[in-house]
């Protein structure tokens, strides 16, 4: 499909909103959300929090804003986050961590987003020694970016549930794809968010909504996420324009994400027959291709590329990512590895 001669695989953060969303965003009932007036917002707010099956949700500008919101309100300043060291939100989120929340980040290793329990329990602290921040929150993310749109096990998931309730954790989830994770699995959303005290997750990513994200946990944490909001100015007038797209990409969208799953595995797969590319098909689980360049500088081969009209993005050294989405086909994935098979040869 492409858009004007385009085809961007960058992320799926580009896809631009269904034709439907752009009817509902017209048509949206709105008030002033900073007064709670807002219907649509309300209404947006309500259906994820019955989604990810928790108590309430708040909705927030960007995934970013809703981590750093998440965050402020559980860790707090002066303590300490467990993190996986390869996270968005330790690595990609201009340092809020310690920058607005006034935490201690500790990142630690993992196998693709798992990190092992024993790793987490080796690395809390008490609140006994004046020197060192205490351990009062993990955060984990699902699925994972950096680690090729890894999908968290279920089962891991509820142990450090279990783990995180009896260290008095709290657990946070970078869910920004979490129905992607779900979609992969094929579970409700809900089941993998029910063990985390909050989520986090987009709807302007491969949702397709334009602008957009929802942080859910229970009222008393969503009642405090209402004043940080405010304080980080991510409080918004008439905001049930935007509501009015997530609500479609709630309801409309969640079930075709499995066919950019289809797709990036199909990518995969032809990218691994190529002489110069490394990347193993198996470890592509959802909508995130990542795949290391073993003869070719990344800037030259997205230059080359760009040549072709498709657009990939460097993540890392040697390293190049491609997303699917919404607005891109089968032929646009089979014309970019026509492409990039002419580039390796
Ligand atoms: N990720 C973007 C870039 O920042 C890399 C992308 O194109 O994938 N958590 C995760 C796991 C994310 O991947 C992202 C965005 C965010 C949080 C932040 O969301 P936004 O961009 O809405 O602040």
């Amino acid at each position: 499909m492409g858009y004007r001669g385009i085809f961007d695989f960058r992320s799926d953060t580009v896809t631009r909103p269904t034709e439907e969303m752009r009817r509902a965003m017209y048509q949206a009932e709105v008030g002033d959300d900073v007064l709670r007036d807002d219907p649509t917002v309300l209404r947006l707010e309500e259906l994820a929090a019955e989604k990810l099956g928790k108590e309430a949700a708040l909705f927030v500008p960007s995934g970013t804003m809703g981590n750093t919101i998440a965050l402020k309100v559980a860790v707090g300043e002066g303590n300490e986050i467990l993190l996986e060291e390869k996270s968005h939100i330790y690595n990609f989120e201009s340092g809020n961590v310690s920058r607005i929340v006034g935490a201690l980040p500790r990142p630690l290793p993992s196998k693709r987003g798992t990190v092992p329990l024993e790793v987490l329990r080796e690395n809390i602290h008490g609140g006994d020694r004046l020197h060192i921040p205490p351990t009062v929150a993990l955060s984990l993310e699902n699925t994972h970016n950096y680690w090729g749109g890894a999908v968290l096990k279920p089962t891991y998931l509820e142990e450090v549930g279990k783990f995180s309730r009896e260290m008095g954790l709290h657990f946070h989830m970078d869910g920004a794809r979490i129905f992607n994770a779900a979609v992969a699995l094929g579970i409700p959303a809900g089941e993998l968010a029910s063990h985390a005290h909050s989520v986090m997750f987009c709807v302007s990513k491969g949702l397709s909504a334009p602008v957009g994200s929802l942080l859910v946990g229970n009222r008393e944490l969503v009642e405090r996420a209402l004043r940080v909001r405010k304080f980080l100015g991510g409080a918004m007038r008439q905001a049930g324009i935007l509501a009015a797209a997530g609500i479609v990409a709630l309801t409309k969208m969640v079930d075709r994400l499995a066919e950019d799953h289809a797709r990036a595995r199909k990518l995969a797969l032809g990218l691994s027959a190529m002489d110069g590319i490394e990347i193993d098909p198996a470890e592509v689980e959802t909508n995130i291709v990542i795949f290391r360049l073993r003869k070719m500088e990344v800037p030259v081969f997205l230059e080359n590329l760009k040549k072709e009209g498709i657009l990939a993005l460097g993540f890392g050294k040697s390293r190049v990512r491609m997303v699917l989405h919404k607005d891109l086909d089968d032929r646009d994935v089979e014309k970019a590895l026509r492409a990039i098979s002419r580039m390796m040869s």
